[in-house]
Parts: structure tokens; C-alpha cells; sequence
């Protein structure tokens, strides 16, 4: 007969070893749904990360003034005249009068946006301003209802889109300084510190059915890309629970981080890295190392303003936005570039041109973009490297006078070594001197002074590092 001891001694034991049973089936239940949760994300992120590259418009009545107010040129942006210049909310609306954008071409735009390498386009559907460039139900300040346009821009969008295999994106302000439950309240020059007591009026009656209106009319959306979440209005459970009823209404679409007002911080993620929101939105910078393990897009002007202004023609050279949109790559991020649209519906020229050389490069050289995460290497001080499984990806702004490229930490076997641009994929004579560096011989002249690409095919061997 087991004494009573031995008895409660085993009983100990049975409900120990049961307790561990459960902890290791919760934590594998665990493990398992947070494997669902990210293999779900990379499905959706999928089409955005082989992107790299898209095209922001800022587009709204701020191109009619186009930075100019009672014959003084605002020092801000175009996009920022109505509060930098104090116009009074019902004074600036008298503008969507005179918006009618008669040369206004979804298609060249598209097009336009297509040749550069774009593969998708983000378009303000209402700025800060709170003008709505789409057929609002809930607003009579858009532009079927108060110009003499009346053509749902959005609607032409979405169909030049659509025809030309280009993803629509909206951005969307969520500061709003004309409706009088937000920041009109506080015309003409909107408070940070202040607070609308019917704000949350504003975001069921106002912003919430607007963005049914944008997720539901105008078919498959790629991003929302929230802005204007500084205000004191505006919270991070605001953010959540915008972020949650955007995914209800399109399952697939992509969210940026201002959704939930973490923009500050790590180049637009909070302290812990991860906010409400897809991916990170650091604005004219490139955070130095990127942002290793999450996904973001660094968001850019060609010049300095984002809506039109005609006294602003400090222009980023083709060269500086081709390498612009190289270490961004490199570093694992996604280039949104911008352009401001006239108040004739017209992209300038200096925009033109610039998209037009960038798509010459992209042509020859898309591949070493599209699909690419950041190179293995560490700074190089000839250019960057991007790479794709079994490629690295060589981009020689710098080209060696020497003829011979040293290319250093690098483990990997080097199975071949070519030109991107020789379609003969001549092989290059390449050595290791010593460990970890090679060197590769070069012809006398690079095939692109901006930048050349060298593709080397390695075989994976050893880990390398990666962003993700
Ligand atoms: O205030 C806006 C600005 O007008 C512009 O839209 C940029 C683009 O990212 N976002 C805000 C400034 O951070």
C-alpha cells in the first residue's frame, strides 16, 4: 500500500508536469498564430516591397494660388498656404471656384508615372485644406459639387490605373481646417494644442464615411496613407481603430504608420518599433541604417513644396534622384517621389524631365530595384549594393580610375560577375585577395556616369545579414 506521502508526492509531480504540458501548448499555439499573423502580412506586402518605387501628387485648390496670396509668395509649402498666409476658411474655399484643371489627363499622368519605373501612385484624396478632389456624399466641398471641373479625378484615377497595371493609393489628412468640427474651429491659423469638443463627431460623421466612400468607389486601393495625425485630437487608439475599420472595408489594403501618430521617433516608427500601421514614413531623409525589420518608405519632394508652387525652382538633379532612389533600396526602403500638379491639371516640366531620365536608367537597370531587399555589405565608398536571392546587386556611382573595383566583407563564392547593361552578360575577371575581399576588373568607362551596375551572382554560403 503507497503511503498518503508518495501518493501527494506523485499528485505534485502529475500537476507539474501537466502545468508544463499546457504552458508549451499555449506557447506553440502561440508561435504558431503569430507565424499566421506575419505569413498574412507578407502576402500583403508583398506586391509593396518588390515595388521600391511610387509616384506622390499632391494635388488640391492650393494650385490655383500656387504659393502667391495678395501678391506675396508664402515661405512654406504650396500645400500649407491656407494656414501660412492665416486665410480664413471661408475666404479660401471661394478658390474651388476657379479650380476647373481643363488639361487635367488621368492617362498621361499614369503613363508618365509607368515609364519613370513607378508601380504605384499615392494621391492625396483631401489635404490638410479639406478640399475633396473625389465625389463626396457627406461633403459639398469637392469637386462635382463646388467647381466647375465637376469630374471625380479619383474616379479617372482609378480607371487610368487600372488599364495600365498601376496601383492607386490614397493619402488622406486626417487634420481637416475647414470642417468646423475640426481644425476649422480654429481658422485662420490652426493650434496643436487645441482641441475641437465635436472631433469625434468629425471622425464618425465625416472621416469614417469618407474613407467607406474612397475604400468602396473606386475598386482595389494598394495604400491609405494617413497624414495629419500631429493634432491633439487625434489618439493612438484613434489610430488602431481607424487602422482596423480601413482593413474591414478592403481586407489587402496597406496602412502607413501616421494612422497612428507615431511618426516621431525612429524615422516614423514608435520607441518599441512597430506601430499601428504597415511601414515606417520618414519624410526628405534617409534614416542612416534604414529601419532593419520593418518595412518603410521614405517619401520625397523633387523640389522643396508638395503642392505647386510657381516661385519654387530648386530642383533635385535626375542624378541625385536616381542614386536618391539607389540607397534607398539599398538600405531596404521604398521610394515615394513627389510631383505637384498646376492648377491647369499640367505636371511641370522640371517633373517631366526628371521622371523621364529616371525611367531611361530604370530601364536598363529596373531589376537591381524591383524585388531587391538591402545589401549584405557594409558602406562601400564607390556606391551601394542591393541584392535579390543568389545576386548581389554592384551600383558604382564612383567609377574606380584604377579600372579595378575592391569589394569588401564579402564571404560568398562568386560564381560570376557582368554588367547589368550587357545583355551578353560578358563575364568580368574577378580575384579574392585575401579572406573576405574581392576585386573586380572593370572596362576603362562606366556604361551609366550616375550609375553603372555590376551583378554578382554568388552562391549563398554562410548567413547574410538581411533587413527583414
Ligand atoms: O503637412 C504635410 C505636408 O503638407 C505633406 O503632405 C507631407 C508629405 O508627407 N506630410 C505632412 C508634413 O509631414
Amino acid at each position: 500500500m503507497k503511503s498518503e506521502k508518495t501518493i501527494s508526492r506523485n499528485l505534485a509531480i502529475a500537476l507539474i508536469l501537466l502545468c508544463l504540458l499546457v504552458t508549451l501548448g499555449c506557447e506553440q499555439m502561440t508561435t504558431k498564430s503569430s507565424d499566421a499573423k506575419k505569413a498574412k502580412t507578407d502576402e500583403r506586402m508583398k506586391w509593396w516591397r518588390n515595388a521600391r518605387f511610387g509616384m506622390f501628387i499632391h494635388w488640391g485648390l492650393y494650385a490655383v494660388p500656387a504659393g502667391e496670396w495678395k501678391g506675396e509668395y508664402t515661405k512654406g509649402a504650396g500645400e500649407w498656404i491656407m494656414n501660412d498666409m492665416h486665410i480664413p476658411a471661408d475666404e479660401y474655399e471661394q478658390i474651388a471656384k476657379d479650380f476647373n484643371p481643363v488639361k487635367f489627363d488621368a492617362n498621361a499622368w499614369v503613363s508618365l508615372a509607368k515609364n519613370a519605373g513607378m508601380k504605384y501612385i499615392v494621391i492625396t484624396s483631401k489635404h490638410h485644406e479639406g478640399f475633396c478632389l473625389w465625389d463626396s456624399k457627406v461633403s459639398e466641398y469637392d469637386v462635382m459639387d463646388a467647381t466647375p471641373f465637376k469630374r471625380d479625378i479619383l474616379k479617372e484615377m482609378s480607371e487610368a490605373c487600372r488599364r495600365e497595371g498601376i496601383r492607386l493609393c490614397f493619402y488622406h489628412s486626417i487634420m481637416d481646417w475647414h470642417h468646423p468640427d475640426a481644425q476649422r474651429l480654429f481658422s485662420p491659423k490652426y493650434d496643436t494644442k487645441k482641441t475641437n469638443p465635436n472631433f469625434k463627431r468629425y471622425v464618425t460623421d465625416y472621416l469614417k464615411p469618407q474613407l467607406k466612400e474612397l475604400l468602396t468607389g473606386y475598386g482595389p486601393i494598394g495604400v491609405l496613407w494617413f497624414d495629419g495625425e500631429w493634432i491633439r485630437d487625434w489618439t493612438p487608439k484613434l489610430g488602431q481603430d481607424t487602422y482596423n475599420y480601413v482593413r474591414s472595408l478592403q481586407l489587402d489594403v496597406i496602412v502607413n504608420n501616421r494612422v497612428g501618430n507615431y511618426r516621431k521617433g525612429m524615422g516614423g516608427l514608435n520607441k518599441k518599433g512597430k506601430s499601428a500601421g504597415d511601414f515606417g514614413t520618414p519624410e526628405q531623409e534617409v534614416p542612416a541604417n534604414g529601419l532593419p525589420g520593418v518595412d518603410w518608405e521614405t517619401c520625397m519632394t523633387m523640389n522643396d513644396t508638395w503642392g505647386y508652387k510657381a516661385n519654387d525652382d530648386h530642383w533635385k538633379s535626375d542624378k541625385k534622384l536616381i542614386q536618391y532612389l539607389v540607397d534607398i533600396t539599398s538600405k531596404g526602403g521604398n521610394f515615394l517621389l513627389n510631383v505637384g500638379p498646376t492648377s491647369e491639371g499640367l505636371i511641370p516640366q522640371a517633373s517631366v524631365e526628371r521622371l523621364t531620365a529616371m525611367g531611361e536608367w530604370m530601364k536598363v537597370n529596373g531589376e537591381s530595384i524591383y524585388g531587391t531587399t538591402a545589401g549584405p555589405l557594409s558602406a562601400v565608398p564607390w556606391g551601394r549594393c542591393t541584392a535579390k536571392s543568389g545576386r548581389l546587386y554592384l551600383h558604382i556611382f564612383d567609377w574606380p580610375a584604377s579600372g579595378t573595383l575592391e569589394v569588401p566583407g564579402l564571404r560568398n563564392k562568386v560564381k560570376k560577375a557582368y554588367l547589368l547593361a550587357d545583355r551578353k552578360q560578358t563575364g568580368l575577371t574577378v580575384s579574392r585577395t585575401g579572406g573576405v575581399n574581392i576585386v573586380i576588373n572593370l572596362p576603362e568607362k562606366p556604361i551609366d556616369p550616375i550609375d553603372t551596375v555590376v551583378v554578382l551572382k554568388i552562391r549563398s554560403w554562410g548567413k547574410r545579414s538581411s533587413n527583414k
